[in-house]
């Protein structure tokens, strides 16, 4: 799905800023499409649950209402009209005035529908957007709502992050002209020294397409004609980990020689091959350094922002790391577009997590501990599948183009335990493979899951793992943790010959809690286990990465095992570095610099 954007033919309005917000009730229910009762105000983009101080608004389960008007540009006159939502957590039904134009499944995708049917140019409408944080066994990601006696409802899940809702990205209003480009879709492939760009543009109406490719000083270094075909770039500049270059894509729609449309696409040139143990980039070996991230921060939740947008590429790369992973859910486009430009590579994921009811927040058997079963049953069945490959299908055609992204994760610790997953899986792969042939895939098994019980690490290209063999296994005895850690890398290693990348390994740290004693909760235990782990892969030679858990502490739903979220960040909340953050930073700047050096 293409982004909105200003060119010779199109233009767009920001719609961001303060809407009128409610939440469903007996007074407002669903559907509403008048003037919202109240005086209400929630900013776009952001998390509604953290803004009030008002427990009803942070613990309310089902839809709430943001509203606005907006006019659309006189000069609109003739075009097509329409409006975009970069996301609404989890579903959203969108009205202008009271007309139904939208719905759409799904918390971290975009949505878009053609208004040009119940708008004017240079009129005034109103705005309504349904935002529903409702999960279920059918959603992804999976939950559980029950009616409490008192008639409230309250949401459980599986998953290890708070349920932050609302509008957390931004809404457009924006035209294109009646004959379009609808999508553009680049593989980039290497001879040699000379880059190949395959190029295929679908177009709505009749016209002639013809596409440039433009380098980073301005300068056409290749041309071609028609939807679909080959642009050949002589000793082409690759885009590179750590060292981006992007042209650009100049697709244009042309009738009668006249210029009908035009729409731009940034291409980083790079391939992107499993071959044996090892994951190449361009050819050469990468080892991933990073981590796993979450959007989340204070007061905002999951909404987006472009100041720590900046701020976490900062320290992204002072710490020297290279890459991390979208856990446990597509982020936000303008991330994808930052990582293109500052050479940083991605693992892209889809929003299944939770699809497993023997782990809660990483600890084993907690949710079947608690209930005396499996709430929430991951089941595997047909309502589960179909909004997975949604998820995956919407997430590709998304996010296809982005040269940072190097391969697609399209689930998070599910129960592969379970032998109903291995038939499930492969469906899942099979699919998703139809999807995009050129990147990888895989998934990220859960600790349950060793080489001899998982049942579908055989379908991914690249092994994915998160271990918490010091933390919740073993926890306090880092001794026992490196032998338990290393002879189950060596029972992978050995069973599949696949690179292994630890997408997940980390200690909740209090910042300013210090031991001289292996005391986990302290900066020198999580410091300690850390720097354990990385003696082990060392000395694994199928490893291809490593990503701490986490990039920064961040939110979860309450329980009693965690206070004030979960703690595993290198950086708390706000970002400022614990211990551990100096002993990542020299291995990982040794390794950055040796590649540089090489
Ligand atoms: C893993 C999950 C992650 C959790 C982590 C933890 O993938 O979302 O936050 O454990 O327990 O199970 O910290």
């Amino acid at each position: 799905m293409l982004k909105p954007q200003i060119t010779a033919t199109r233009e767009k309005l920001n719609l961001d800023g303060i809407w009128s917000f409610a939440l469903e009730s007996t007074d407002v229910p669903k559907p509403w499409t008048g003037a919202l009762p109240g005086k209400l105000d929630a900013p776009v983009p952001a998390s509604y649950n953290d803004l009030f101080a008002d427990s009803k608004i942070r613990d309310h389960v089902g839809w709430v209402w943001y509203q606005r008007t907006a006019r659309v540009p006189r000069g609109w006159a003739g075009e097509r009209i329409l409006l975009r939502l970069d996301s609404a957590t989890h579903e959203g039904a969108v009205y202008v005035n009271d007309t139904p134009v939208a719905s759409h499944e799904g918390g971290y995708l975009p949505f878009e529908a053609d208004i040009t049917d119940v708008v004017s140019a240079g009129e005034e409408f109103r705005l309504t957007v349904g935002v529903n944080n409702m999960l279920t066994a059918s959603t992804i990601p999976p939950g559980t709502v029950k009616t409490l006696s008192d008639g409230r409802k309250q949401q459980s899940y599986m998953h290890d992050f708070y349920n932050f809702a609302g509008l957390h990205r931004s809404v457009w209003l924006y035209s294109v002209p009646a004959t379009h480009v609808d999508d553009v879709t680049v593989i980039t492939r290497l001879d040699g020294t000379t880059g190949l760009v395959d190029y295929n543009v679908s177009l709505t109406g009749d016209a002639e397409v013809k596409v440039s490719l433009v380098d980073e000083a301005g300068t056409t270094v290749a041309t071609g004609e028609g939807a679909s075909g080959t642009l050949e770039v002589t000793d082409a500049h690759l885009w590179q980990p750590g060292a981006a270059y992007l042209y650009s894509l100049k697709v244009e729609a042309v009738s009668d020689d006249a210029l009908v449309d035009e729409y731009r696409v940034n291409v980083g040139i790079r391939t992107v091959e499993v071959k044996g143990n090892q994951f190449l980039i361009n050819g050469e070996p990468f080892y991933f350094t990073g981590f796993g991230k979450h959007e989340d921060i204070a007061v905002i939740g999951k909404g987006h922002n472009d100041a720590y947008l900046v701020h976490d590429f900062q320290l992204i790369d002072w710490i020297g790391a290279n890459s991390f992973r979208t856990s446990h859910y597509p982020y936000a486009e303008e991330v994808m577009d930052y990582a293109d430009r500052h050479g940083i590579v991605i693992i892209d994921e889809t929003s299944a997590v939770g699809l497993n009811s023997k782990i809660s927040g990483g600890i084993a058997d907690f949710a079947s501990m608690m209930s005396g079963g499996a709430e929430g049953e991951e089941g595997f069945g047909e309502a589960m599948a179909t909004a997975h490959k949604r998820e995956i299908r919407e997430l590709i055609a998304r996010d296809k183009n982005h040269p940072s992204v190097v391969m697609w994760s399209i689930a998070n610790e599910p129960d592969t335990m379970a032998e109903i997953s291995e038939a499930y899986f492969e469906e899942m792969f099979a699919y998703a493979r139809t999807l995009d042939s050129t990147r990888p895939y895989t998934f990220v098994n859960v600790m349950m899951a060793p080489p001899n019980v998982c049942k579908a690490s055989k379908f991914a290209d690249v092994l994915c793992l998160n271990r918490y063999y010091g933390w919740y296994l073993m926890g306090g005895d880092l001794a026992s943790a490196e032998q338990g850690l290393e002879a189950e890398l060596r029972a992978w290693e050995q069973m599949y010959g696949k690179p292994m990348i630890m997408t997940e390994y980390g200690a909740d740290t209090v910042a300013g809690y210090h031991s001289i004693w292996d005391q986990p909760w302290t900066e020198e235990y999580q410091t300690n286990m850390l720097e354990m782990y990385h003696r082990v892969f060392d000395r694994i030679e199928s490893f291809a990465g490593e990503q701490v858990w986490n990039f920064a502490d961040f939110q979860t739903s309450s329980g009693f095992f965690r206070v004030d979220g979960n703690k595993k960040g290198v950086f708390t909340r706000d970002r400022k570095p614990k211990a551990v953050a100096h002993s990542l930073r020299s291995r990982w700047t040794a390794i950055r610099d040796n590649k540089d050096n090489a």
